[in-house]
């Protein structure tokens, strides 16, 4: 076949071809034109998902959980559930070992039953049948408890006359604040407690307003109130929460930062707790001890799962997930740079010019950022912060103050031993590191293993 029959014989061919290929397209065509709102809409969809994932820079951490446990659907939350409940139960299997050992132990179900104290001071509740002084003032506290510091530090500057009660803290061990005889005077089983001839006041908060307004030292002035209570808000640390917006409280106050600042300290106890409860167990007798053995025999080993551990699972972590080791020191810097203007403003040396309760407000959180390294890493970059804490400490009352650890009431505190440990679990565990340095990487759930 010559060339040019060739090019005819195909063109032909293709010419016969024509009408099928033509049906073929408009089949593809009409299909197309089905398909095309799906299409359409597909496309509209991925807009918008390309859209929220730019706005997802600027998703709260809480929306980020959210858009996290989504993705991991009904599994994620009876995992969730199931991890509760295996907590919930071993909780009530240590309290029903406690009420074994001890009759006076009341367990947290009777105690919510019972419901919780109102703050401040009650004229109307007597608690003299309770064992409580008629002429006293009764000062129920704890040398390692941060708010029975705050109630400290005021009486101390006060200068009132008062009685010391010291009582044991759930976390020593012996569940005093659990007990008949202490929810007798605090039904919420808290400390500090302040007994003003017999009638309560409750609340470190309240307790500092009712030392400062019967001191004649200007603790409280009528002038400085408002701006007074202001800190006392900034100190408090009601807003600590574990949940959705556990950021934004940290960046609310001061006070919310306390609780996060502390975990070194307990999770030291914690490494340190199941050898000396054993040893304590069994050379002082001391039988409620064995709750913590308990604690440890359950697994429950709360700090070390929050901050040591976050390793390769780290984002199972709530406290990673909701970004507060990201968010901690900037949190705390921003209340510093706050304080810091406020001694500007008032010239110093102390927040409102003289000694206040708003410096007692912020004294807890600068000795427990004190003994658990964290000054270190911040006071170098807030000067003027750095000379209010020293002037704090020059004053007369820090010796009466100051925590006395190691002693009779708080033996397990080793001071020296825990900042050792610290700066240990620091160098080998680089995450550690970055919380105190801030540099702890964003949690974003994209990323999330
Ligand atoms: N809002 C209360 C909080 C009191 C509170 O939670 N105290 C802790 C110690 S700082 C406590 O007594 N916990 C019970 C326990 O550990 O046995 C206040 O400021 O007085």
């Amino acid at each position: 076949m010559s060339a040019a029959n060739a090019a005819a014989s195909a063109a032909a061919s293709r010419g016969a071809a024509l009408p099928e290929l033509k049906e073929k397209a408009a089949e593809v065509l009409h299909g197309v034109e089905e398909y095309l709102p799906e299409l359409k809409e597909k496309a509209a969809e991925l807009k918008h998902e390309v859209e929220a994932r730019a706005a997802g820079l600027k998703m709260t951490a809480g929306a980020k959980v959210a858009a996290l446990s989504e993705k991991l659907g009904p599994l994620g939350s009876r995992l969730k559930a199931v991890s509760k409940a295996v907590i919930e139960r071993s909780v009530m299997e240590i309290e029903a070992q406690i009420e074994k050992v001890d009759p006076r132990y009341v367990t947290r179900e009777d105690r919510a039953a019972k419901g919780t104290t109102v703050p401040g001071y009650h004229p109307d509740i007597d608690l003299t049948e309770a064992g409580c002084s008629p002429t006293d003032l009764e000062f129920y506290y704890n040398e390692v408890s941060a708010n029975s510091l705050k109630t400290k530090v005021a009486l101390a500057e006060a200068g009132l006359p008062f009685v010391y009660k010291h009582i044991a803290l759930t976390h020593d061990g012996d569940f005093e604040t659990k007990k008949k005889p202490f929810l007798t005077i605090n039904p919420s089983g808290t400390l500090p407690v302040l007994v003003h001839e017999g009638h309560p006041v409750y609340d470190s908060t309240e307790q500092v307003k009712f030392i400062g307004e019967r001191s004649a030292r200007g603790l409280y002035p009528a002038g400085q109130k408002q701006l007074i209570d202001e800190w006392l808000h900034i100190g408090a640390m009601e807003g600590f929460f574990v949940g959705d917006d556990a950021v934004d409280h940290i960046f609310d106050s001061l006070g919310t930062c306390f609780p996060w600042i502390s975990i070194p300290m307990f999770l030291w106890d914690e490494a340190i707790r199941s050898k000396g409860e054993l040893a304590r167990l069994v050379f002082t007798g001391r039988e409620l001890a064995m709750a913590n053995l308990l604690l440890g025999y359950f697994g429950v080993r709360v700090y070390e799962d929050a901050v040591l551990t976050i390793g390769p699972k780290h984002n199972d972590n709530p406290f990673v997930q909701h970004n507060v080791w990201h968010s901690l020191r900037k949190g705390i810097e921003s209340h510093l740079t706050h304080m810091e203007s406020q001694l500007d403003a008032s010239g110093g040396p102390f927040l409102c010019g003289a000694f206040s309760l708003a410096d007692v407000s912020i004294v807890p959180f600068f000795q427990r950022a004190s003994i658990t390294l964290w000054l270190d890493e911040l006071l170098p970059h807030f000067p003027v912060a750095a000379k209010w804490w020293d002037a704090c400490k020059a004053r007369p009352a820090y010796e009466e103050w100051a925590p006395k650890y190691g002693g009779p009431n708080a033996p397990h505190m080793d001071v020296a031993a825990m900042q050792q440990w610290i700066r240990e679990q620091r160098a080998s565990h680089p995450k550690f590191d970055a919380v105190y340095k801030g540099t702890y990487p964003e949690f974003t759930p994209e990323v999330a293993c």
